[in-house]
């Protein structure tokens, strides 16, 4: 008979690095030109090292918490709390430390996050089977365009097409006039015709009667999803269903009991899954459980992570009963770095969920090295 293994922690690191956007990335919230990753690494007392990672979107300009406040919150008060406990008993080791602290649900995820690679790392197995067993073993991955430039955008979709890497693509509008924004939605979407799904995401930015004026346009110029167009579940929930077009909550979710509120009222037609934004893995599950009991069908978000973040949710989009609106685990793609050894594959507008022990990814420490921002500061020796 299998034995349960046993394992300690020893140790943990935190690090941000800091890299480059391809190009800049506009969004309703925020201008991003570069993307923070606060990266966890758990060294346990077997030789099991796991990472995790966290991101926001512009700081503090999307949410509570920003890559800094992790990082703090991770080394004084998850590191003492962590030190020292069983390393292999990873929701009773989260449950313990949710007794101490309250929300920080991106920190938290990036913890678990690293928890469960190592103990998949010790145990042999796929994160993804770890939580329950993956369902698929690709995703399909819908691309952003927010260059801020129409005939940009067109550009850029015409060159993901070619390649086979999307074929749906996620407007970021909200930062302009509802006319304004129609206009460049319907501009797109002649260009493209038939050969792509496209979304739209107004990230809070349109007020209810804006909402109701735009949705209907969008309608009209072949928009299939509109994604969080207001802030407030209630307006949300009015919306949901007197347009043609799917209505999405991003935003309104913060992990089960906000999924469970909004479900009751029946505020959306899809959830995007969020790990970070759920609190982490197993919340993003229950995030699902709750969408498919009701009826609301499920899309698999990110927060621009990068590549850890991005397996992190691919394993745990890959396990979900139903997915029926795809991800958009497009992360990686977006930085002009690549910080693991061997990287993703994206192909045939899919990214491939890897198949090794953990996470199933190995980073390149040289890189990690290069691009941590506290570099300058450190003495070579
Ligand atoms: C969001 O609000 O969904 C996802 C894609 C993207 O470009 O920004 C994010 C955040
Ligand atoms: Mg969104």
């Amino acid at each position: 008979p299998a034995m349960h293994p046993s394992a300690t922690i020893e140790r943990i690191e935190t690090v941000l690095l800091d890299l480059p956007t391809i190009r800049p990335h506009r969004l309703s919230v925020a201008t991003m030109n570069g993307q923070t990753l606060m990266l966890v690494r758990i060294h346990c007392s077997d030789g099991a090292v796991g990472v995790g990672e966290g991101t926001t979107i512009g700081g503090l300009a999307y949410g509570g918490e920003s890559p800094e406040g992790m990082k703090l919150a991770v080394d004084t008060y998850f590191a003492p709390l962590l030190r020292g406990a069983d390393a292999t008993r990873v929701p009773a080791l989260m449950a313990q430390l949710d007794r101490s602290i309250k929300d920080n649900r991106f920190a938290r995820s990036a913890v678990e996050t690293a928890l469960l690679d190592a103990h998949g790392k010790r145990t042999g197995l796929p994160v993804s089977e770890l939580l329950g067993g993956r369902r698929r073993e690709r995703l399909p991955v819908a691309w952003t365009l927010a260059s801020g430039d129409t005939a940009r955008d067109i550009e850029e979709a015409e060159r993901m097409l070619d390649l086979r890497r999307h074929n749906v693509f996620k407007l970021k509008i909200g930062a302009r006039t509802v006319a304004e924004d129609v206009a460049h939605v319907a501009a797109i979407k002649r260009a493209l015709g038939d050969r792509a799904a496209v979304r739209v995401d107004v990230n809070m930015a349109w007020s209810e009667l804006q909402a109701v004026r735009g949705i209907a346009a969008l309608a009209d110029a072949g928009c299939e999803l509109v994604e969080q167009p207001v802030a407030t579940a209630g307006a949300l929930a009015r919306l949901a269903r007197r347009f043609p077009v799917a209505l999405m909550a991003d935003e309104s979710l913060h992990g089960p009991r906000s999924a469970f509120e909004l479900a009751k009222v029946a505020g959306a037609d899809v959830f995007a899954v969020k790990l970070e934004q759920s609190g982490g893995a197993y919340a993003a599950q229950h995030v699902a459980a709750i969408a498919d009991a009701a009826g609301i069908e499920l899309y698999g978000g990110t927060m621009l992570e990068g590549a850890v973040g991005t397996v992190i949710s691919a394993h745990v989009f890959a396990t979900f009963a139903n997915l029926q609106w795809g991800t958009e685990l497009f992360g990686p793609l977006l930085l002009t770095e690549e910080i693991l050894t061997e990287p993703l594959d994206y192909s045939d507008f899919q990214l491939t969920v890897p198949a090794g022990p953990g996470l199933g990814i190995s980073l390149d420490e040289d890189r990690v090295q290069f691009f941590r921002r506290d570099r300058a500061t450190r003495t070579v020796s």
